[in-house]
């Protein structure tokens, strides 16, 4: 079974409501909720309940779904890291923003000079908002964002372990891009260090409603991490994700330009490493799942239980030779797929699956609408809440993806359309080729299909933002 014929195993919903846990006292901020706020990197839908690899064990963001809504087709606004944290916190897209790419400093983006935070926001309101993690693109963390950061407001992201001998995959040259088991305990990670700050949070008495981020690096590379990990997913039994070795001879050239098949997938052949890529990004899965099931099961003996939204999210997905490419930076399936999934205490009943095409800009409008902040019309995206309520509800938008200017994917429930900015262009219908294997876009029949899909491109296409060296 692939990832998207167990999509539509979607299970069928229980209608209890979720979060009732009642043993403990009510919590102080009767009426305002908490937020809890947790951002995954570089995860594509490789987790258990997105059914994207047979193999993959993620217990506790499973558990997590069961308790709210699943989104099944959710998509990040850009498929790398910077524009993609930029957009979903600021709510404005790239195409508006100009921030496309990794090295552009998001905040000296014209629009977003200014911009109001989701943290800003909820500070705005009276919240306390403060995070720790990977939030925001490493190079470009935003201090006025939060009141405290963990580690701190400079360095957001605390040091990890790091095998004695790199590379570990032999492959010359490699930098980050290596995997390897270390022989070193769960809690000298520094994900394992963010989840125990965030514990601690969760411990406190806080005397105002508070917005807590929690960012996990993993499974962003290098794969390094604790060596019990790896050996859930023994790299002989691994499954490999199906590749179709000609998929890009349909595709346009800065479709191809962007697969790079002559770099990451040819040395990754050559030194025989696939099976032991796909193990590293499984380990680096199970590993993060580890730490999201102590933030969970902090905030479940938590006074703050029963009166807490979850949302937990990833920046984009990520290829491991699909297309023959490795990492985000595409327009595909596999790297603009990503986890989301939202547990609000009386708005969200347990086990529920949205199969609507919504993307990580919806998020900030979804938490004004859910928290009752002051309303903020700028915002592009649209709010899920009801979405939340009725995963079935009507939703009249697909999802928009950018990568570069001018390059777009718009994702519905049937279709990937895909314009390049020198205009060429690829169709995929997910109901027969879920894969995105035949570009349907040079067929006549499908004329009526792109144009429908094209009328949801940005009128914008905002100039890039200058790049620094990040
Ligand atoms: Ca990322
Ligand atoms: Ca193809």
């Amino acid at each position: 079974m692939n990832r998207r014929q167990f999509l539509k195993f979607a299970a069928s919903g229980a209608t209890t409501f979720a979060m009732s846990h009642t043993a403990f006292p009510a919590s102080p901020n009767k009426d305002k909720p908490n937020v809890l706020f947790m951002a995954i990197d570089d995860l594509n839908d490789w987790i258990g309940c997105l059914g994207g690899h047979p193999d993959v064990k993620t217990p506790n963001l499973d558990r997590l779904a069961k308790r709210g809504v699943l989104f099944t087709n959710a998509h990040c606004s850009a498929p790398a890291c910077n524009p993609s944290r930029a957009s979903l916190m600021t709510g404005i897209l790239p195409s508006t923003s100009g921030v496309y790419h990794n090295p552009q400093p998001w905040r000296q983006s014209p629009v977003l000079k200014n911009a109001v935070t989701i943290p800003q926001h909820f500070m705005n309101n009276g919240y306390c908002a403060v995070g720790g993690g990977k939030i925001y693109h490493g190079a470009f963390p935003d201090p006025p964002s939060w009141q405290d950061y963990f580690p701190s407001q400079k360095k957001n992201k605390p040091d990890d372990q790091m095998p004695p001998n790199r590379p570990v995959n032999g492959i010359p040259n490699t930098a980050h891009f290596d995997w390897g088991p270390l022989d070193v305990e769960d809690n000298q990670m520094g994900d394992y260090k963010v989840a125990d700050w965030a514990i601690s949070e969760l411990q406190k008495n806080h005397d105002k409603p508070f917005f807590l981020g929690c960012g996990f690096f993993r499974p962003h590379l290098p794969w390094y991490v604790p060596r019990k990990y790896f050996d859930m997913y023994p790299a002989d039994k691994v499954t490999l994700p199906s590749v179709n070795e000609n998929d890009l001879d349909d595709v346009p050239e800065i479709g191809k330009k962007m697969a790079k098949p002559q770099k990451d997938h040819r040395k990754v052949l050559k030194h025989n490493q696939w099976r032991k890529a796909v193990q590293g990004y499984l380990a680096s899965i199970s590993f993060v799942d580890t730490c999201i099931g102590r933030v969970i099961d902090a905030l479940d003996k938590s006074t703050y239980s029963d009166n807490t939204i979850v949302v937990l999210w990833s920046d984009h997905g990520w290829h491991l030779g699909e297309k023959l490419h490795w990492r985000k930076f595409a327009l595909w399936e596999e790297a603009t797929h990503n986890v989301l999934m939202v547990v609000a205490p009386g708005v969200t009943k347990s086990d529920q699956r949205c199969a609507r095409p919504v993307t990580m800009l919806d998020i900030y409008p979804t938490l004004i609408d859910l928290c009752g902040l002051t309303p903020k019309p700028e915002l592009q995206g649209r709010s899920l809440v009801p979405l939340l309520k009725d995963p079935t509800a009507k939703w009249q938008r697909p999802a928009l993806t950018t990568h570069g200017r001018n390059n777009h994917s718009i994702r519905d429930e049937r279709w990937r359309y895909i314009r390049y900015s020198d205009g060429t262009e690829e169709l995929y219908d997910h109901e027969k080729d879920p894969l995105e294997w035949t570009n349907l876009a040079t067929n006549p029949q499908y004329a009526s299909v792109k144009k429908r899909m094209g009328e949801w491109l940005p009128g914008k296409n905002a100039p890039d933002v200058p790049k620094t060296r990040s």
